[in-house]
C-alpha cells in the first residue's frame, strides 16, 4: 500500500469519482481537500463533514500546494489553471492510476468507442462462471477504487479515453481496443488521432493486446515489433477469434474450430457476436475454462439502455437504446433491425461536435420517420431536411409518436448523441422513454 501521509492532495470534481477517491485516502489516514466547478456537484451530499471543499472555480491557491492533484475524467486536463499548475511540477493522475497502483491481482483492461460495457460485463460474467472471485468496475458506472475494498482474484476494468489520458502505469495482464470511431470530438479538438492517442495508451505495459483485425486504428503503434504471441486478433472475417458459417447457421469459431452457435446466444445482432468474440478472446488469454466462458455467453441477456427491448404490444416494438451516444452505436442499431412497416427513430442530445453524415444513406428510406429533440436537433435534421419532426424534447416526439405508431411498427430511441443536455445520464434518459412509452403506447 503506497503511504500518502506526507502528500498534501487536492481532488477535482464530486461525482463517483471524487467520492471514490475521498473515501480511497481517507482510508489511508490522508484528508484530502476537494474542489468542482459547479456549485452544486452531484455528491456534495456524501462529502463527509470533515473535508474542506471549494465550489464553483478551480481554486488555483489549493492547486499550487499540492503535491498530487487527482481528476475526474469529466475534468479536462487541458484546461488552462491545470496546465499552468502541472507546469510546476505537481503530479496530476486519475483514479485508475491510483487504483493500478495498489492492486495484486491481474487486470483485464477494455476500451473502444463502443461495446466497452457489453464486454466488460461479459468477461466478468465469465469469471463468475468460472467461481473465480471478480471485481468489474471502471467506466461502466463503479469507480475502479472502491473494488479495493475487498480482494479479488480478477479485476476486469472498462476504461474510457478520459480515464486513460490520466493512466501512467498500465500494467495490465491483457488490454483491447475494441474499436475506434469518433466520439467525444468535443474533448479532443485535433480530432479523430488525438481520440485514438488516448485509447492507445492502453497497451502501453500490457501483457497481451487483444485487438479488432477489421479496424487497423485498435492496432498498436509498431505492432509488427509485437511477439505475435502477445497480439491476439477478432473479427467477423479475420482474425484468430472470428465468425463461421455452418448448416445455415452463424457461429463464433477461433481458428476454423466451431465455439458457439449464435443461437443459443440471447444478445444478437453483429456487433454483439463481434464483442462475444473480443470477450472469449480475452478470456482464454487470462486462462478462464472454455465451458464456464461458454455458459457466460448463453446466459448473458445484455445491460439495460442497450438496443433493450421495452415492449411489444399490438404488433408494435419499443426499443430503448439510449446508450447509443455517437454514431457508430447508432448504425449498428439500424443495420441490426428489420421493420415490417415504420421505424420511428429518435435522435438528439449533445452530438458533441461529431459529424453525422455516416447516418445518411441508412436513414433515407421511405419507412423510416426521424424524429430529433434536444440540443442538436436541428443539424441532426439536416439529415432528413423535408420529413424529420423536430421538437424540443424527447417527451414531445413521444407524443406524436404515440398518435402515428401502428401496427409493425418499431420505435427506436438510439439518440447518437449523449443525454447530458436534457437529463443526468444515458440512463435517466433510457427510464424517461421507458415511462413515456408506457403513457403512449
Ligand atoms: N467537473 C469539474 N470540472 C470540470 C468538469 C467537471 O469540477 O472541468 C465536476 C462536475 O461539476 C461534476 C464532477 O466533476 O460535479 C463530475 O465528474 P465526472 O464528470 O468525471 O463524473 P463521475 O460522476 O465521476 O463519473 C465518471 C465518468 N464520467 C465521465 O467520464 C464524464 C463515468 O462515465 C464513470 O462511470 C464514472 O466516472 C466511474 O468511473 C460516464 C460517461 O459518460 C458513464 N463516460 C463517458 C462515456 O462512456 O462516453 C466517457
Ligand atoms: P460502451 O460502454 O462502449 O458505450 P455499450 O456496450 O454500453 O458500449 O454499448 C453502447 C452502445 O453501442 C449500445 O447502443 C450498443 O447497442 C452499441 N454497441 C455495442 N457494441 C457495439 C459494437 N461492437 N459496435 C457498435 N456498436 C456497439
Amino acid at each position: 500500500m503506497i503511504d500518502y501521509k506526507q502528500q498534501n492532495i487536492v481532488i477535482i470534481g464530486l461525482g463517483i469519482t471524487g467520492i471514490s477517491c475521498v473515501e480511497f485516502f481517507r482510508a489511508r489516514g490522508v484528508t484530502p481537500r476537494v474542489i468542482d466547478i459547479s456549485f452544486s456537484p452531484p455528491k456534495l451530499n456524501q462529502l463527509p463533514h470533515d473535508i474542506e471543499y471549494s465550489l464553483g472555480h478551480l481554486k488555483e491557491e489549493w492547486l499550487l500546494a499540492a503535491t498530487l492533484i487527482v481528476i475526474s475524467p469529466g475534468v479536462a486536463i487541458s484546461h488552462p489553471t491545470l496546465e499552468a499548475v502541472a507546469k510546476t511540477g505537481v503530479e496530476i493522475v486519475g483514479d485508475i492510476e491510483l487504483f493500478l497502483r495498489e492492486v495484486t491481482s491481474p487486470v483485464v483492461a477494455i476500451t473502444g468507442s463502443n461495446g466497452k460495457s457489453t464486454v466488460t460485463k461479459l468477461v466478468g460474467e465469465m469469471a463468475t462462471c468460472a467461481g473465480w472471485q471478480v471485481g468489474v468496475g471502471g467506466n461502466i458506472g463503479k469507480p475502479a477504487l472502491l473494488l479495493l475494498q475487498q480482494p479479488y482474484q480478477l479485476y476486469v476494468l472498462e476504461l474510457s479515453s478520459f480515464q486513460l489520458e490520466l493512466t501512467k502505469q498500465l500494467k495490465v495482464a491483457v488490454a483491447t481496443i475494441l474499436n475506434i470511431s469518433e466520439d467525444h470530438m468535443d474533448r479532443y479538438p485535433l480530432g479523430l488521432q488525438q481520440y485514438r492517442a488516448a485509447k492507445l495508451k492502453i497497451y502501453q505495459k500490457a501483457a497481451f493486446y487483444v485487438v479488432n483485425a477489421e479496424d487497423s486504428l485498435t492496432l498498436p503503434v509498431n505492432y509488427t515489433d509485437i511477439a505475435t504471441k502477445c497480439l491476439i486478433s477478432f473479427g467477423a472475417t479475420v482474425g484468430s477469434y472470428h465468425l463461421g458459417y455452418k448448416n445455415g447457421k452463424t457461429w463464433l469459431m477461433k481458428h476454423g474450430e466451431l465455439l458457439l452457435d449464435c443461437d443459443e446466444m440471447i444478445i444478437h445482432g453483429r456487433h454483439n457476436q463481434i464483442n462475444a468474440l473480443a470477450a472469449l478472446a480475452l478470456a482464454d488469454t487470462i486462462a478462464i475454462p472454455r465451458q464456464a466462458c461458454l455458459m457466460a455467453l448463453r446466459k448473458f441477456s445484455g445491460l439495460a439502455h442497450r438496443f433493450e427491448l421495452v415492449l411489444e404490444s399490438n404488433g408494435i416494438r419499443w426499443i430503448n437504446d439510449s446508450k447509443a451516444t455517437n454514431v457508430a452505436s447508432t448504425k449498428a442499431a439500424i443495420d441490426g433491425l428489420k421493420v415490417k412497416n415504420t421505424l420511428h427513430l429518435l435522435l438528439g442530445g449533445d452530438g458533441k461536435l461529431a459529424n453525422f453524415s455516416p447516418l445518411f444513406s441508412l436513414v433515407q428510406s421511405n419507412h423510416i420517420q426521424l424524429y430529433c429533440f434536444g440540443q442538436d436537433r436541428h443539424k441532426l435534421a439536416t439529415l432528413r431536411p423535408n420529413t424529420a419532426i423536430i421538437t424540443k424534447t424527447l417527451a414531445q416526439a413521444m407524443h406524436i409518436i404515440g398518435n402515428k405508431v401502428r401496427s409493425g411498427d418499431v420505435v427506436l430511441l438510439s439518440p447518437a448523441c449523449s443525454s447530458l443536455d436534457q437529463f443526468d445520464n444515458f440512463k435517466a434518459r433510457g427510464k424517461a422513454f421507458r415511462q413515456l412509452v408506457l403513457e403512449v403506447s
